[in-house]
Order: C-alpha cells, then sequence, then structure tokens
C-alpha cells in the first residue's frame, strides 16, 4: 500500500482552510498548515541527516509542534519514537542504548542533563522543542521549504516504535508499521463513525497508542478536526466540550467528570459519542454516566502492540463490563494459557489476537517476539471470555501488571528498584482498587531490619531511579511475605489483605 501519511493525506479535506486542530488560548492550525509544517520538519529531518528507518526519539511536552515532528517522521520514512515524559533519567539511558536514535528531542529545560545521557549511549544528536513552540528544532523547522515529496513506504515499514515494559522488568519497543497503523485508523474512523464534521476532544497524552494512534489517525482519517488540550484538566474539559461531538479518554477521565456537578445532561447533549480504554471502565461508572447524561459510553479494548482489538458496537447494545465485539478483520481466540489449546466458547482463557492490527515484532529482541506468538496470534496476557452473542469480557490478567490512571505499571520492574535498597530485604508490589485511578500501587516491603519503618525514606529513594507513576503510592512494612510452597510471593493474599487501602 502506501505510506500512511500518505494514505491519511488522501483523506483530508478537499478544503485544506479547514481546521485540523484548535488548542484553546493557543495555536489553531488547518489542513494547509498541517501539510506545510509536517513538510517542513521532513525537510529538516534530511538536512540532520536522518535517513528511513533511522530513530527519531522524542520526550517533550505535549503540543501540536510534537504532532506536526511525527507526521514529519512519517513522510521521511523516520521512526517516530515517542517517550512518556515523566520518564527519569536512567530510564532514558536505557531507552536511548537500546533504539540507538539518530536524533533525540527533548524539552529545552532538560537539553543539559540529556546531552550527557545522549554522549553516553552514542547518540549524535540532540534538539529541543518546547510547548509553545520554542525550542531549536521548531525554530530550524521555520526555515524549511513546506513542500516535500512523501517517501514511498510498504505495509511492513516500521512507522514508529513504542516501549512498553515487560513482565521481567525490561522494556521492549513494539514496532508497528505503517501498514498496522493505517488498517486500524481506517477500521476505526468506519466502526465509530467519524466524519469531516466532528470535533474530538483530545485531552489524552501523545506518547502512547491511545492518544497518538487512536485519537490523532482517527481525526485524520476523516478529515475531522479536534479541540487539543495539554492533558486532562477538568475545568478546560469543561470549557472546551460544548464545542466537541466526540471525546476520547482513559477511566480516569469520566470518573473525574462523574465528580463535577456541571458535567450535566445539557452540557453535554450535542455530544455524539464517548469512548473509553486502556483500563477497565467499571460497570458502575456506565451506569451513573448514563444515568447522568443519557450516553453509553464505547468501551472498546486495545495494546500497544496490537493497536485496538475489539470494540462495542455503534449501533447496538454497549453492554457494561464488556470490551465488546471484535473489530472487522480482527480475530480473537481464547486459549488455556498453559497449552495453548482454543478453549470452547464461553470459557475463561487468554485473549489472543490475530489481524493487520499486530505489530511486527519487539525491537531487536526476535526470541521475546516469538515467545508471544502462538501459531500466528499475539498472546496478550489478558485473561477473558467470549460469551454466545461474541462479546469480549476481560477479567483478568495472566501477566503481572498494574494499570493505573491507563499508565501500565509492571510490579517486577518497582520491586526490582525496592530490593536493591539497602534497607529492604524483600518486596512484593501489588495494585489495589483505587478511586480515581482505577488501580494504586503499593509496596509490601521486609525491611533488613526489624525495626526499620520509614516510608519517606523509601519513596524519598525511588524518586531518580522511576517515573513518579510507577512509584508505590503506599508503603506497607510486615515481618514476611505471604508464599505458597514453591516459594512463590501470594499476590492475591497481599491484595485482598490491602484491598481498602485507598478506599
Ligand atoms: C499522573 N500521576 C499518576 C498518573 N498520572 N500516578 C499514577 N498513575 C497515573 N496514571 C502522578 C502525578 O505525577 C502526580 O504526582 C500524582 O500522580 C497525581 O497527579 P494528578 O494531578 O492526579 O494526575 P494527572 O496529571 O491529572 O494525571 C492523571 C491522568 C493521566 C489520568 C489524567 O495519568 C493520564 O492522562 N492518563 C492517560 C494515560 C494514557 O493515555 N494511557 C494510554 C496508554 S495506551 P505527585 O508527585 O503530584 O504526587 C494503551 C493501549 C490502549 O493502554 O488500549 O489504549
Ligand atoms: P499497553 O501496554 O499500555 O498498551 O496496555 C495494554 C493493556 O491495557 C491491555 O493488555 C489490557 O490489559 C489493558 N486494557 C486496554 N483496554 C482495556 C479495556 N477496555 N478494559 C480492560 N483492560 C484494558
Amino acid at each position: 500500500m502506501a505510506n500512511l501519511y500518505a494514505q491519511l493525506a488522501s483523506r483530508f479535506p478537499r478544503d485544506r482552510s479547514r481546521t485540523f486542530a484548535s488548542s484553546p488560548g493557543a495555536t489553531t492550525l488547518s489542513y494547509a498548515d498541517l501539510e506545510r509544517i509536517s513538510g517542513q520538519y521532513a525537510n529538516l529531518l534530511v538536512d540532520l541527516g536522518v535517513t528511513p528507518g533511522d530513530r527519531v526519539a522524542v520526550q517533550v511536552p505535549k503540543s501540536l509542534d510534537m504532532l506536526m515532528l511525527y507526521l514529519g517522521c512519517l513522510r521521511a520514512g523516520a521512526i517516530f519514537l515517542p517517550l512518556n515524559t515523566a520518564y527519569t533519567a536512567g530510564e532514558l539511558a536505557y531507552f536511548m542504548a537500546d533504539a540507538q536514535p539518530a536524533l533525540f528531542v527533548c524539552d529545552p529545560a532538560q537539553a543539559d542533563a540529556i546531552r550527557v545521557l545522549a554522549d553516553e549511549a552514542g547518540v549524535p544528536k540532540v534538539e529541543t522543542m518546547g510547548s509553545r513552540g520554542e525550542g531549536s528544532l521548531p525554530l530550524a523547522a521555520a526555515d524549511r521549504p513546506g513542500g516535500f515529496e512523501t517517501r514511498n513506504a510498504d505495509d511492513d515499514d516500521i512507522a514508529a516504535i513504542l516501549y512498553t515494559s515487560g513482565t521481567t522488568g525490561r522494556s521492549k519497543g513494539a514496532m508497528l508499521s505503517h501498514g498496522n497503523l493505517a488498517s486500524n485508523c481506517q477500521t476505526l474512523c468506519e466502526h465509530w463513525r467519524f466524519t469531516d464534521g466532528d470535533t474530538l476532544l483530545h485531552a489524552l497524552p501523545i506518547f502512547h497508542t491511545h492518544g497518538l494512534f487512536v485519537a490523532t489517525n482517527v481525526v485524520l482519517s476523516a478529515g475531522a478536526q479536534m479541540i487539543f488540550l495539554p492533558g486532562f484538566d477538568v475545568e478546560q474539559v469543561l470549557a472546551a466540550l460544548p464545542q466537541a461531538t466526540t471525546m476520547m479518554g482513559v477511566p480516569t477521565f469520566y470518573i473525574r467528570l462523574l465528580k463535577e456537578e456541571r458535567f450535566t445532561r445539557d452540557l453535554v447533549s450535542h455530544m455524539r459519542l464517548f469512548i473509553s480504554g486502556s483500563a477497565p471502565l467499571s460497570a458502575d461508572i456506565h451506569r451513573a454516566f448514563r444515568e447522568r447524561t443519557g450516553h453509553a459510553i464505547l468501551e472498546r479494548y486495545g495494546m500497544t502492540e496490537t493497536n485496538m482489538n475489539t470494540s462495542n458496537p455503534y449501533d447496538g447494545d454497549r453492554l457494561p463490563g464488556t470490551v465488546g465485539l471484535p473489530l472487522p478483520g480482527v480475530t480473537i481466540r481464547i486459549a488455556d494459557p498453559e497449552t495453548g489449546a482454543v478453549l470452547p466458547q464461553g470459557e475463561i482463557g487468554v485473549i489472543e489476537i490475530r489481524g493487520p492490527n499486530v505489530f511486527k515484532g519487539y525491537w531487536k529482541m526476535p526470541e521475546k517476539t516469538e515467545a508471544e506468538f502462538r501459531n500466528g496470534f499475539f498472546i496478550s496476557g489478558d485473561l477473558g471470555f467470549i460469551d454466545a452473542a461474541g462479546y469480549v469480557s476481560i477479567v483478568g490478567r495472566a501477566k503481572d501488571l498494574i494499570i493505573s490512571g491507563g499508565y501500565n505499571i509492571y510490579p517486577a520492574e518497582v520491586e526490582t528498584a525496592l530490593d536493591e535498597l539497602p534497607q529492604v530485604r524483600e518486596s512484593a508490589v501489588v495494585g489495589v482498587p483505587h478511586p480515581d485511578m482505577g488501580e494504586g500501587v503499593v509496596g509490601v516491603v521486609v525491611p533488613a531490619s526489624a525495626d526499620f519503618a520509614d516510608s519517606a525514606a523509601i519513596t524519598g529513594a525511588l524518586a531518580d531511579k522511576l517515573a513518579r507513576f510507577k512509584q508505590p503510592r503506599h508503603i506497607v512494612f510486615v515481618e514476611e511475605l505471604p508464599k505458597n510452597g514453591m516459594g512463590k510471593v501470594q499476590k492475591t493474599v497481599l491484595r485482598e489483605q490491602l484491598a481498602q487501602l485507598f478506599q
């Protein structure tokens, strides 16, 4: 087929003066602006010596410039590699060494520290990009011509790498191809009936699948527009909602909106669609939202490695507590987690996925990639079942993973950081119910000396090691961890004991 950008551009509105994105109090970009600025970034990348297949790593605050750089990378055939802004220096050092980007783009405020890391990792170029158009990269791009002939790309050429943590603690770069991304956003655009009359309220981060590929690519596929907010701020969202027709969010967005009395049926009477994903949306929130607004939130299920897999229907029943039906072109099966045998309808097992949406593998980790596929199906690590009507429900996880406010946290990584501390003999990290974030991270620690109980010393020592969202919100000291006969920590027991901690 073609470069993802070219496929998107073929569906841009004929009238290029139409708005692509507006940020209240800041920039508005038309589709003509988008073509020109993404072309300027593509020309700049070429001038900087970035060649097709090179990685461009980007850790900058959310901005429309960052989106233009994403599109510029697609056009130039470079691999866009966005990084969570919460990552610490230690975490970044790993990504730099692993991905070996040709260019690292960072927040101007971090430039000095990043240059040191880049030197150590052999990353040849560091440029900066701030949240309001400042920084060396936007400045240099502004001098470049806007015309750029988008490079050809094959379906299997890699468009982006997104790092996802692993159960063993080492992050893996998921390689997503032009074909993966193009097929998924086209499917979603049709499935969710996006048209050029839509305005999406965009309050998600753009370094993850949800805000970057689902939200942005769907808007571009429809030639629609978006209201682009720097993040989820409830005041800004309430103010922007009356201009929007659709919204995508993690469950925390909807939990927070429901807390506001000003979030009423009237405020959203013109809205067409609310979509939720990245973490389980409780049936209670689904019902409370419907009662308040008259809207049934449409829940869908996806992963970094697979883009979107299932969705509740646009027409028809959006069943609370389910993630809906497989998307067109996507096959889902339920397998026995141990043997891999495909299970009969209705039985609980691990969800496996096949389709044009499924990624091309982990960057430089062929064995890991192979281990996560079974007969062409990607093994999600999520546990679920399919009902008689074909709806998929997720009931748990075979992988030891915590999802907090839509961010994934692998306990193994946090346990490793805890166990390295001299005050800690051993630790176990679990997720327990949290009213705002879905799950909250708790560190259960057996101290090295029996009378040690200084939780602030423990959390303080993690501050530079782990991104803030991964750090335990509570440290609980115990004399010993509950273990089974094999010596394995019984996390279910800990989760039960700590279930009320955040309530
Ligand atoms: C921020 N903090 C978090 C957090 N987000 N801690 C745990 N979990 C999170 N998700 C930290 C902050 O640094 C802060 O630290 C403290 O928690 C409280 O912050 P807050 O002000 O309440 O948080 P806020 O900035 O409002 O952010 C919450 C949020 C945000 C829910 C709006 O996390 C968010 O936008 N989440 C979306 C994530 C997402 O897009 N996931 C998609 C992944 S793709 P301190 O120091 O002040 O205590 C994927 C595939 C798919 O999963 O299917 O979509
Ligand atoms: P990530 O690695 O950030 O892509 O996270 C993917 C994981 O998020 C999936 O494997 C699921 O565990 C979870 N997830 C995504 N959408 C949903 C959903 N609608 N309901 C429950 N879990 C979800």
